[in-house]
């Protein structure tokens, strides 16, 4: 049997993808939509009112989660044929549970829901996400107690969306329900108790968006700990490797017509699940993901850190590190700009590029109708050099493009050059972005089949920890390169030119 399910938590959905890996075939995929499907939940709000604080409601994944598997078995997925599960979360996001979780993730009931059961195991009612950027003084206050360390020692400095600074927020402004916490999980440990269970162990590439996980001891950094709020290393669930069996089944999913001895392996964050869904575990390949937010990620050897500090530093699910550099504004970005436009997609990806030339004489948009995160902008709102109202939509298109390319160029100078960038996401079927990035990086630019490559790393991490099956052969057979685009060479000069003009629009633009 070689049936791998991966499943993904991420901020608009929840993926469940089977592989059989010995056939290097994906036979079966299917989504819950929050907005769609679980309209009376919310997946991104502010249950304050300050527009830099997001929420979601933790038990929206966990209705997501019955309704998955509902569908998945109505679909005739051969959930029956499943050996092991893995996942991923969206990253940062954090959950907060009772002392009263223990007994009823242990005593989950067939009979009821999971979210008349888990209801009463949450001592917070929202979750904070990852498109949260209400903490400054709470990262002000840690980087203040721990200095450069913070940074060098756990990846990161200081960010705002890190679990560090939510949870130092929380016990601040609610140190009743903190205290009232026994366990505090990420997005990606917290969906995968409630298939074990137990309270699941937190991995190091979900790990290392806390600000909390030593990267070079492997280890929870007891220091740092205590800065951020009292007993929080009694409430962190163990940190281990993401190749690491952390139990079975619970035999509540019996009931969707699962196996009895189906294994779990650890959870991790969906841009580490990513990298292994994109077959970019090597060097020299680089990945653009054009998703809600749109991220670049890469194989990160040896260990360092980013010296402007947007880069982060994660654990490589398949051994060493990766790096990241996340974009808030990605399609959101276009989504907006193509609605207000009033143009369809073929136009937004295609024919605005055909009615303008690469670096649009010097014309560019920043993109940051949400507070953004790289660089760290808190005022939303975009920020032109020509007058944007009046432009017509194709250049007000390439404006916005060539400026999120040019972004994502800039900073991920620091990790190095790559020869191959593998896009994925949304928005990957949008040419004139992708022929922007192969043109500024001047590398190739490949697009794989899946979407969904967190679902598919998932899949393909349970395939490889349970099943023993190399990355080698899942690489190769679920993740081949579909189209292939070259670089111009002719437009380098163009984009060299342009770069300069973006540094000098990020920079007044920033202040
Ligand atoms: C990464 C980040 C986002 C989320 C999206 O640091 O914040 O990419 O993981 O799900």
């Amino acid at each position: 049997m070689s049936y791998f399910l991966g499943l993904d938590s991420s901020t608009q959905s929840l993926k469940g993808l089977i592989i059989d890996a010995a056939a290097g075939k994906i036979v079966a995929h299917t989504t819950v939509n929050f907005a769609k499907d679980l309209p009376q939940y919310q997946a991104a709000y502010s249950p304050s009112g300050d527009p830099l604080e997001k929420h979601a409601e933790p038990l929206l994944w966990v209705a997501a989660l019955d309704l998955l598997f509902t569908r998945m078995q109505a679909e005739g997925a051969p959930l029956g044929r499943v050996v092991a599960i893995a996942g991923s979360g969206q990253q940062h996001g954090s959950v907060y549970l009772n002392a009263q979780a223990s007994s009823i993730l242990a005593g989950l009931d067939p009979a009821k829901s999971l979210v008349d059961q888990l209801a009463p195991a949450l001592s917070r009612p929202t979750s904070p996400i990852w498109m949260d950027s209400s903490t400054s003084a709470q990262c002000a206050e840690m980087t203040a107690a721990i200095g450069t360390r913070l940074q060098t020692d756990t990846g990161s400095p200081a960010i705002e969306r890190f679990t560090g600074a939510q949870i130092r927020k929380f016990y601040q402004h609610e140190p009743a329900a903190y205290a009232a916490t026994a366990t505090i999980h990420l997005v990606s440990s917290f969906m995968a108790s409630l298939l074990c269970g137990t309270h699941a162990p937190i991995d190091y590439g979900d790990g290392a968006g806390m600000n909390l996980l030593n990267l070079r001891t492997l280890t929870w950094d007891s220091a740092i700990c205590e800065a951020t709020a009292p007993c929080l290393l009694e409430k962190l669930p163990p940190a281990v490797p993401t190749h690491t069996v952390i139990g079975q089944l619970s035999p509540y999913f019996a009931k969707f017509g699962f196996a009895s001895n189906v294994t779990l392996s650890a959870w991790t964050g969906d841009n580490p699940a990513s990298l292994v869904g994109t077959g970019a575990t090597r060097p020299g390949l680089a990945v653009v993901s054009l998703g809600t937010s749109d991220t670049f990620f890469a194989v990160l050897e040896p260990y360092r850190t980013d010296p402007e500090g947007y880069g982060h530093v994660f654990g490589n699910p398949t051994g060493g590190f990766m790096c990241l550099t996340c974009f808030k504004n990605g399609s959101l970005a276009r989504e907006r700009i193509c609605e207000e436009a009033g143009v369809d997609w073929t136009f937004f990806g295609v024919t605005a590029f055909e009615q303008t030339q690469p670096g649009n004489f010097g014309q560019l948009a920043l993109p940051w109708f949400e507070a953004e995160i790289t660089p760290p902008v808190l005022t939303s709102g975009l920020r032109a050099n020509f007058d944007f109202a009046n432009a017509a939509a194709a250049t007000r298109i390439r404006a916005i493009i060539e400026a999120q390319v040019l972004s994502i160029r800039t900073h991920s100078q620091w990790i190095g050059n790559f020869e191959t960038i593998r896009v994925t996401g949304g928005a990957s079927r949008c040419t004139g972005l992708l022929q922007t990035l192969a043109n500024v990086f001047q590398a190739t630019v490949e697009t794989i089949a899946v979407q969904d490559s967190a679902a598919l790393g998932a899949a393909m991490l349970a395939a490889h920890v349970v099943g023993h099956h190399s990355y080698a052969s899942l690489t190769q057979a679920l993740t081949p390169a579909t189209a292939t685009l070259t670089p111009d060479p002719a437009t380098h000069q163009t984009y060299q030119d342009l770069l300069d003009t973006y540094l000098q629009l990020e920079a007044s633009a920033k202040n």
